[in-house]
């Protein structure tokens, strides 16, 4: 039988993860879903696209009011986005492990953000992709960027 269908729920958890605009204009998406799929998790839905504010104030609706807010909205709406369904055994705590953490001046060597962020005139915002934090932060991104899915 198919492993990949067969398998229970939690071992194929969804995570949204974006390469966010720096990521995208530096040409850095096939190292990253390079990475995401050496790690062996399966791509559901893949799409580019430059968000409105729309789905990046419903997105980031947990972040509003703070100072970083407005600039962080500015950035992810300055150019495309990749926006990627990932799935995988304990993929949520599995990718942000890949991603690495927040500032990427930082982040640990052999992660996304520890191996690619640049530190030179870097912003905290400016660090190539997003992961969802927990299950019920994945399906609310998920539904908003990909509603149907
Ligand atoms: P995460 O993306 O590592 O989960 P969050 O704390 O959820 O980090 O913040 C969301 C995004 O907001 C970050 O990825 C980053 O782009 C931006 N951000 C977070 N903290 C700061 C900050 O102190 N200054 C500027 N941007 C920030």
């Amino acid at each position: 039988a198919d492993q990949q269908t067969d398998a229970p729920e939690k071992e194929r958890e969804r995570t949204l993860v974006l390469v966010k605009p720096d990521g995208v204009a530096r040409g850095l998406v096939g190292e990253v879903l390079r990475r995401v799929e050496a790690k062996g998790y399966r791509l559901v839905a893949l799409d580019l696209r430059t968000p409105d504010r729309e789905v990046l104030g419903a997105h980031y609706a947990e972040h509003e009011g703070k100072p970083f807010y407005e600039p962080l909205l500015e950035f992810m709406s300055s150019g495309p986005v990749a926006a990627v369904v990932v799935e995988g055994e304990r993929s949520i705590e599995g990718f942000r492990s890949l991603a690495g953490t927040t500032d990427p001046t930082t982040a640990a060597p052999g992660t996304i953000r520890g191996d690619l962020g640049r530190d030179w005139g870097l912003k905290v915002q400016q660090n190539l992709v997003h992961g969802s934090d927990s299950p019920e932060s994945a399906a609310r991104e998920i539904g908003l960027w990909f509603p149907g899915l």
